[in-house]
């Protein structure tokens, strides 16, 4: 019979791993999967609670922002600041940081989360995913500051994401390989089953929006016909898979290998327009894909070596199986 590990059970596991681990970063995630198990519980009832619909209210990005979308933000901001283990929080549904509230313990980390992916989708009862990406305080003294914030995805120890679909998995790295637990609603535990998670080399489908077509460079058009021509090797073009859902659309191409690209709009050619948060979306699934084997690039520059400058600031993502994302880049940089 295989082991029974639950997802506590894994991460104090990956705490012995580091010596002068004091615990609190094991806090930390065990906080997170009660706040992932709760928004868990609200999604898969959402059809049913008068929670789906419209707040009236939009976030900084001019989004409508769904009941569910308010919730789960709510959800984790408010399991998480009362811990000890954060000195700062931001959300995609936070204009500003969130600082801890007064009559709490501050800890060092730095907690950044999309609470809720892709929640366009909901009402359709398409997969929905939480995205989430720890680093350790920079800053000294009493308050943390939105320089806690802005860093590179390489500083992040830790990033993970909750995918709401057919079943709830929660899927994470501290940099010591990619690990998935599923959601056993009958014990209400996350138990590990995709143990050391590695993406395929090169994969058979791409996802992206087609419908960006008329808004692409010249290289990234060149390289999604490329993949329409019959494949030499395997005789059959890629096929396309979009979700619309980063997160559904991420963790296909995880598990069975595949590319994702959400590409710049060059309708400006000198002012190229990208749609993903690089904070809460790109580095964290970047340092996911890397430590699976994989590659995440702008078509440019790696993911993780950006050094962020905005909280909200926006990044061509091109991700997923290593020779696809290099073949990629050749294209879009005319190689
Ligand atoms: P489009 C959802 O709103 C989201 O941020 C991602 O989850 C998803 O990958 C992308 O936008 C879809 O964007 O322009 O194809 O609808």
């Amino acid at each position: 019979m295989q082991k029974v590990v639950t997802v506590q059970r894994h991460i104090v596991e990956q705490e012995r791993l580091y010596p002068k681990a004091s615990g609190d970063f094991t806090g930390l995630l065990w906080d997170l999967t009660i706040a992932a198990k709760t928004i868990s519980r609200e999604v898969n009832k959402a059809g049913l609670a008068d929670i789906l619909g419209l707040t009236g209210e939009k976030n900084i990005h001019g989004e409508e922002v769904k009941k569910l979308d308010a919730y789960a933000n709510e959800r984790i901001i408010k399991s998480m600041e009362h811990g000890g283990h954060l000195c700062i929080m931001a959300s995609e549904e936070n204009d500003d940081v969130i600082p801890i509230p007064e009559e709490f313990p501050r800890g060092k980390y730095v907690l950044m989360f999309d609470p809720l992916d892709g929640s366009s989708n909901i009402d359709a009862n398409v997969s929905v995913g939480t995205i989430f990406s720890i680093y350790r305080r920079k800053t000294t003294g009493k308050d943390a500051s939105v320089d806690d914030c802005l860093r590179k995805g390489t500083e992040q120890v830790a990033a993970g994401y909750i995918v709401y679909g057919s079943s709830t998995m929660m899927v994470y790295t501290t940099g010591q390989g990619v690990h998935g637990f599923t959601l056993d609603p009958g014990i209400g535990e996350f138990l590990l089953s995709h143990e050391n998670i590695r993406i395929p080399l090169k994969g058979k489908t791409y996802s992206v929006n087609e419908g960006n077509t008329f808004t692409w460079d010249e290289g990234t058009k060149k390289y999604i016909n490329h993949l329409k021509e019959s494949d030499t090797v395997t005789g059959r073009p890629y096929s396309l898979r979009y979700v619309g859902s980063l997160v559904a659309d991420f963790h296909r191409n995880l598990l069975y290998g595949g590319i994702f690209l959400y590409p710049a709009d060059y309708k400006d050619p000198k002012k190229p327009k990208a749609k993903l948060r690089l904070l809460y979306e790109a580095n964290p699934l970047a340092f996911i894909v890397e430590q699976a084997g994989g590659m995440a690039s702008t078509g440019k520059e790696r993911i993780l070596d950006i050094q962020a400058t905005g909280l909200h600031q926006k990044v061509p993502l091109i991700i997923g199986s290593k020779e696809d994302v290099l073949t990629y880049e050749k294209f879009f940089n005319n190689r």
